[in-house]
Formats: structure tokens, sequence, C-alpha cells
């Protein structure tokens, strides 16, 4: 059955833990919407056809007497409250709420901004170096302080973040002007970018490929054009992607 609904909604296929967890409970709430959808429909035409005017010229003050709508009501009520305690609380818990162990999770700081998406990892030392927007201009899109050690073997990539397979990763999302939102459909994973704010978010991909990241908040006049990719690679591929991109930043005077 989630399969079947799954596949009228047209889902792309998950590509992250805890994705197919999400996909039951869209399934689930979407065929209690249909159930009550048709329900509803087939008793607004019953009524069209039953209270038609011709058959009664005169309107009847005393409404409905028996109680089957009641029970009803409390039936889709029942069923909405199994949704929400016993699968939307639980689910939302462990897939979006319960980070991984900081240790084991590679983390990277994403930056939105019109119309792009910047990624920061730490590089090697696992910090990442201090920013400060006095210091962003257009070598420096996130303006990462020149004088910090810390952030000398900062890797910054614009729209291509490269992670590894089946390991956790912890973003800290934020944006540089408007409210811009960092969604990978594959991953199940949509969450807002408010500036000012600094949100959590985490992820483990399951399968590699490269998965578009969509901008989902109108952004702005480019919004359209706001897309980036997440490309989920092999251990040994990533090490060596981090590799070069080390080197790159070594490479590079100032930041
Ligand atoms: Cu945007």
């Amino acid at each position: 059955m989630n399969e079947l609904m799954l596949k009228w909604l047209a889902m792309l296929a998950p590509a992250a833990e805890g994705a197919a967890q999400l996909d039951k409970m869209m399934s689930l709430i979407h065929w209690l919407m249909l159930v009550l959808g048709v329900g509803w429909s087939i008793f607004f035409v019953w009524a069209l056809i039953r209270f038609r005017q011709k058959k009664n010229p005169k309107a009847n003050y005393y409404g409905v007497q028996h109680k089957g709508s009641t029970y009803i009501e409390i039936g889709v009520i029942v069923a909405e409250a199994i949704l929400l305690v016993g699968f939307a609380f639980p689910i939302w818990a462990k897939v979006v709420d319960s980070f991984p162990p900081k240790e084991g999770a590679l983390k990277i700081n994403i930056v939105a901004e019109q119309f792009a998406w910047n990624f920061q990892y730490p590089g090697e030392d696992g910090i990442f170096g201090k920013k400060d927007a006095k210091f962003i201009d257009r070598e420096n899109p996130l303006g990462l302080d020149p004088e910090d050690p810390n952030g000398k073997d900062d890797i910054i990539t614009l729209n291509q973040m490269t992670i590894p397979n089946n390991k956790p990763v912890v973003c800290y999302l934020s944006s540089k002007d408007v409210i811009h939102n960092f969604g990978v459909y594959q991953f199940r994973v949509k969450q807002d970018a408010t500036p000012g704010m600094t949100i959590p978010l985490w992820f483990e991909p399951t399968k590699e490929g490269s998965y578009e990241v969509v901008c989902s908040q109108l952004c702005g006049i480019g919004h359209y054009r706001m897309r980036g990719f997440v490309n989920v690679v092999s251990d040994k591929k990533f090490e060596e992607w981090k590799q070069e991109q080390l080197e790159e930043a070594n490479n590079d005077d100032g930041w």
C-alpha cells in the first residue's frame, strides 16, 4: 500500500537513512486524506441530491437527528491522533531530532545567499575558521578571518557538496541575505536558512550519486537558478577529493 501511494505521489527514490520512515508517514497521511476526501465528496453529492429544493420546498429547522456523523468525526479524530502520537512524533524524534554523535560525523557549514550555496568544511583540524561579515568580498564569500589559523585549512566550495557514503553529516545552515531553504528531496531533507540564525540539520546518505539541492523558498529574481549538488561518493574518493581541496587551500595565500 505504501509503495502504491508513493508511486502516485511520484516520490524520488530515498537515498538517506530514515527517509523510508518519513515516506511511510507520508503514505499513511495521504491514505487517510484520500479516504476523507472521497468520503466527503460522496457526502456532498448525496446532500445536493437529498436536499434539493424541488423535494424540500420548506426548510427543516431540526437538522440531523441521528448520531452517525458524530461517530465518523470521532473516528477521524482518533485516526489523526494515532498518526500524530503513534507515528509522526516518534519518527520526527528519531529521524530529525536525534543528531548523531559529533565525533563520528562530518561537519559542514552551509551558507545560502542570493543565489548560491556556499559549503565550508573545517579541514584536517576539524575546526571551522572564524567568520566575520567585514571580511566578505568577492574572493572571500564567507568572510573567513585571514588571521585565524583554524581557517587556513578550511575547504570552501560553491554549489558542490561532496560527502562520503554511509557517514552521518551534520550541517549548520545559515543565510547571508534572505530566507532560503536547503532541500534535498532524495534525503527527505528540507530546512529553512534564516538570516541571523544557525540551524543544525543532519542526514546520512545511503546511496552514491549526485543529488540536486533545491532552494525551496522563493528568495528573489534568481531563485530558479539557485541549485547546488550533493555528491555522495565512496570513502576513498572522498579522501582523494579532500586532499585535492586541501592542497588547493594551502596554495592560496590569504585565506
Ligand atoms: Cu534561495
